[in-house]
């Protein structure tokens, strides 16, 4: 999939649904809940297997929103490198996510936001919108209402102060010698996530060297007062962290001019380094759009010329990021998920009842087996020992396999009959020693990193957007736990911990909390498969109150759906929004796995499923219901209304994967462990 083809995105109307069954001729009225199921399940996966690359993968559009694009735009202006072509199919897509009242959204149906409008304006006027222009009068007026640029996040104020638009000066030290702080020293850069990890390591060095490039217009009305464009933020009282961190950061503005140049010329080159070890074979930092973006800037300030090799890479692929749509608009991608994409969608195919030896499994089953990353990464600092073996989410990220990815690629694994057994087995062996390795101390698991819970980068001023550390989620700890069930492991020692955690992680209600999919339903969407994986039976209690608490939120035309203001206000949205096709197949899958499969909210689950399918299998979902960071920043998965809908259909249809046995022999995976426990 290279084009999106939905055009789902921007304003806040109704999801556009083909009711299948209106030019349903094939189905009689009265056909009963399993025919139906068959049905929608067969054209699902005919629709899937017609989306399969060449090579073996899969790949949905990974679809967030425009700060994406803006910042692709003033990276270009930055670096001098701004072309028409691109900025008018950029332009295009951005004016085409503003909404009525003047504002861009970071999901869709949600509300106006404050930085993502104030980068688009910006953008739009690098394309040459004039500030006049009713939308963008609208979109002015409106940031000034809600404080102007003063009031957006860190991250839009450095790109604005690259240009002179905000001064640096008024902006939270970021000192390179940080990058010096052995691994033990709080606020040492392995405390911080990977994803914040490898940004802030780069903006050391821009913050360092706070550059300046000619404005090509003024942004005065941006400003709520255009004479105090940097109002003095007020200070919080010295006895609380917030206040503690504040004066640090004062303390910091003040050393700035202190710290000799040859030191901090050595931090700079220090921080360099660590960049360029950590630019992947493609040329990206860790697959994803910010490193690569401040990774790009900081080494064009030390000097790299944009035709040196790493830059040339670099800048190469950020324009992989683009994904050009059917009207000519150009969409940036936060990141692309195909090894994610590929392993749901070998779940999903496989619990739908295609072979296990289907040529088409073989062929995702080879190019997963191809993408194991056998060296170490920034997560061999805490576990220098652990032998590598995990996957990533991306085409390119050895330093950064994942947790969650590697849960999943070996439960799809297991359900393909490849003609290399050995292979196979030893890759999975790998794997599970290494996800085994990567336990947190508390038993659960995070997503890349273990025992990445340190309660100090939260508390930096620069740290005002998404997540900075990766504490072990309930999802990614059960797919884990599905997994090691799976496996033969669902009375290890080990996975008792994982399951002991997840037990008091339920919340009151019976759900769990989604920390990478929106939400609880997510969040209960994986965990009682897992229980389930690991022998609960579907009267234990934690699954009843599960089961109650789905019951409960079932929506009035049988689906289920979860608005991403969860995350804000879970007593009014916990389980509450409009029925989209992925968030139905999880609270399906849990009932599924929870033995309700002749339930009346099953059936209807399921009949909704059928009738909101397109004549060609696939789902409309407009709605974002994937999670990079709870509410900050949405995902919509494109693969999703996809794959996870097929894996509900498939699980209806077959019964549960976990009573069937593993297609592929265990003894890799045993004879790792035993050797796991020898060392
Ligand atoms: C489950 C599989 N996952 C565990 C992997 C999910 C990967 C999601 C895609 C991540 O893309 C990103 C990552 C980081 C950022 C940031 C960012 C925010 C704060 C700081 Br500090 C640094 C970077 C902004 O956009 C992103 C997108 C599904």
């Amino acid at each position: 999939m290279t084009a999106t083809t939905d055009g789902s995105t921007g304003a806040a109307l109704p999801p556009r649904v083909t009711a299948a069954s209106e030019n349903d001729t094939d189905i009689p009225e009265a056909a009963g809940v399993p025919d139906i199921a068959a049905r929608a399940m067969r054209r699902a996966t005919d629709f899937l297997l017609s989306r399969q690359d060449d090579q073996g993968w899969w790949k949905g559009d990974l679809e967030t929103n425009v700060t994406m694009d803006a910042e692709d735009l003033l990276l270009r202006q930055f670096l001098g490198i701004l072309d028409e072509d691109t900025t008018r199919a950029a332009a295009l897509f951005i004016r085409g996510e503003q909404r009525e009242d003047g504002t861009w959204a970071t999901f869709y149906g949600g509300p106006g936001e404050l930085s993502a409008t104030i980068e688009a304006y910006v953008a739009l006027r690098l394309a040459g919108d004039p500030p006049d222009a009713p939308h963008m009068a609208r979109a002015s007026a409106w940031i000034r209402e809600r404080g102007g640029i003063a009031s957006s996040r860190v991250f839009t104020r450095i790109w604005l102060a690259l240009f002179g638009w905000w001064k640096w000066e008024d902006l939270p030290e970021l000192p390179p010698e940080l990058i010096w702080f052995p691994s033990w020293l709080p606020l040492n850069i392995y405390d911080f996530g990977c994803w914040a990890r490898q940004t802030i390591v780069p903006l050391t060095i821009v913050s360092a060297k706070r550059p300046v490039r000619p404005a090509p217009f003024p942004l005065d009305e941006l400003h709520t007062d255009p004479q105090q464009p940097n109002p003095p933020r007020p200070l919080a009282p010295p006895n609380t962290w917030d206040g503690a961190f504040q004066r640090l950061d004062k303390a910091l503005h003040t050393l700035r001019r202190a710290v000799p140049r040859r030191l901090r010329r050595a931090a700079m080159n220090t921080a360099a380094r660590w960049i360029i070890e950590r630019q992947e074979n493609d040329g990206c930092w860790g697959g994803i759009q910010p490193p690569a973006v401040y990774s790009v800037i900081a080494l064009h300030l030390l000097g790299y010329d944009l035709n040196h090799p790493v830059m040339r890479a670099g800048l190469e692929s950020l324009d992989r990021f683009a994904v050009r749509r059917e009207d000519g608009a150009r969409m940036i991608e936060a990141c692309q998920s195909p090894v994610w994409d590929t392993c749901l969608a070998t779940i999903a195919l496989a619990d739908a009842g295609l072979p296990p030896d289907h040529p088409q499994l073989v062929k995702a089953a080879d190019w997963m087996l191809g993408e194991q990353i056998v060296r170490p990464g920034d997560w061999s600092v805490r576990r220098p020992h652990l032998p590598p073996g995990g996957w990533a989410f991306e085409f390119h990220n050895d330093n950064y396999p994942d947790i969650d990815d590697t849960a999943e690629v070996v439960l799809a694994l297991r359900r393909v009959k490849h003609h290399d057994p050995e292979r196979l087995d030893n890759a999975v062996g790998r794997g599970v020693r290494w996800n085994l390795g990567m336990q947190s101390k508390n038993g659960a698991w995070g997503a890349f990193d273990v025992d990445n819970t340190s309660p100090f980068p939260n508390r930096l001023p620069f740290c005002d957007f998404g997540e900075v550390i990766d504490p072990p989620s309930a999802d990614v700890t059960a797919h884990v736990v599905e997994m090691l069930a799976v496996e033969g492991l669902a009375h290890d020692p080990r996975t008792r911990r994982g399951i002991q955690w997840l037990l008091a992680e339920q919340e009151l209600d019976g759900s769990w909390f989604g920390r990478w999919g929106v939400n609880y339903l997510y969040g209960t969407g994986s965990v009682v498969p897992a229980l389930a994986a690991a022998g609960f039976p579907g009267s234990h209690p934690a699954i009843r109150r599960a089961v109650a608490w789905l019951e409960k939120v079932q929506n009035d035309d049988g689906g289920w759906g979860e608005d991403l203001r969860s995350y804000r206000n879970v007593r009014e949205w916990s389980g509450r929004g409009a029925s989209t096709a992925s968030q139905t197949a999880w609270a399906l899958m849990a009932l599924l796995a929870a033995g309700e499969r002749d339930s009346q909210a099953v059936e209807r689950g399921i009949r909704w499923l059928a009738a909101t399918q397109r004549e060609d299998g696939s789902w409309d979902e407009p709605y974002f219901t994937g999670t990079g960071f709870p509410w900050d920043f949405s995902i919509n998965y494109h693969l999703y209304r996809q794959v996870f809908p097929l894996t509900a259909l498939g699980r209806y249809v077959h019964g549960e994967p976990f009573t069937k046995k593993p297609v592929t022999a265990r003894t890799g995976a045993e004879q790792a462990l035993a050797e796991a426990k020898g060392s």
